[in-house]
């Protein structure tokens, strides 16, 4: 057994979780994988097909939800992001040479930012299964992106779109900006802009339950009635 990094503590289930105000809103294509790469770049376009062609990897990494909770051992498959950003993106898309800002978009409407220097490291994955199976709509099929060394909501589900900008005139967080840290790493406990992590962690422990809860009741009711 590992050790956790600071200020996290490890559970046994991996639940559906997120801002609340994603929590009943549900991705409508989850059946094949199809998203926009846009942003600074001369040639924004669809992906589809050639994005299965890239070689895929496998991993076992944990998700440290930025509210203190993680999850250990999971088994992640996909395609490695530095793969699809230089076999892909730069040949296809041509980003502009400055363009170091990484938008990633879900069907939702949650959204993130990491920086591209971040995102070319070994273990970040555009990942679309999960212990073995398809991404199901709880974890973000069709695809999402695995980013073991930054919080949890950096790791958005049901990619719909990754823009590759300049600066930050086209990136708004869904949340207060100071929730929103520019890199969020893990190591380095980038929890918040400007409060000491200690109160952040205080905080966040209190909202877990509830978020849980909400998460997963919203998650029963769509399916339920998508059964009916
Ligand atoms: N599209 C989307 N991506 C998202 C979220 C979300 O609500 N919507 N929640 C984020 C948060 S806060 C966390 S901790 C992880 C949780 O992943 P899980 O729901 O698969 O456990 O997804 C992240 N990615
Ligand atoms: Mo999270």
């Amino acid at each position: 057994m590992g050790t956790l990094p600071k200020g996290q503590r490890a559970i046994d289930d991996l639940p559906r979780f997120g801002l609340l105000q994603f929590q009943n809103r549900f991705p409508a294509q989850t059946d094949r994988i199809a998203f926009e790469v846009r942003g600074d770049v001369a040639n924004p376009h669809s992906v589809e097909a050639r994005f299965l062609e890239l070689p895929r990897t496998q991993q076992v990494s944990d998700l440290h939800c930025v509210t203190t909770w993680s999850k250990c051992g999971l088994e992640w498959s996909g395609i490695r992001f530095r793969d699809f950003y230089e076999q892909l993106v730069v040949p296809e898309a041509l980003p502009e040479a400055d363009a170091h800002l990484v938008v990633f978009r879900g069907q939702d409407g949650n959204r993130a930012s990491l920086l591209l220097e971040d995102l070319l490291a070994d273990d970040v994955l555009l990942a679309d299964t999960l212990d073995g199976r398809p991404l199901g709509i709880a974890h973000g099929a069709p695809l999402r992106l695995v980013a073991p060394g930054h919080y949890g909501y950096k790791n958005i589900k049901h990619l719909e779109a990754i823009e590759f900008w300049r600066d930050r005139r086209n990136y708004r967080y869904p949340a207060p900006s100071f929730l929103d840290h520019p890199r969020a790493r893990v190591d380095h406990e980038e929890r918040a802009v400007g409060l000491p992590h200690w109160l952040m962690r205080w905080i966040y422990r209190l909202i877990i339950p509830s978020t849980r809860w909400v998460s997963r009741m919203m998650l029963e009711r769509h399916l339920g009635k998508r059964n009916r």
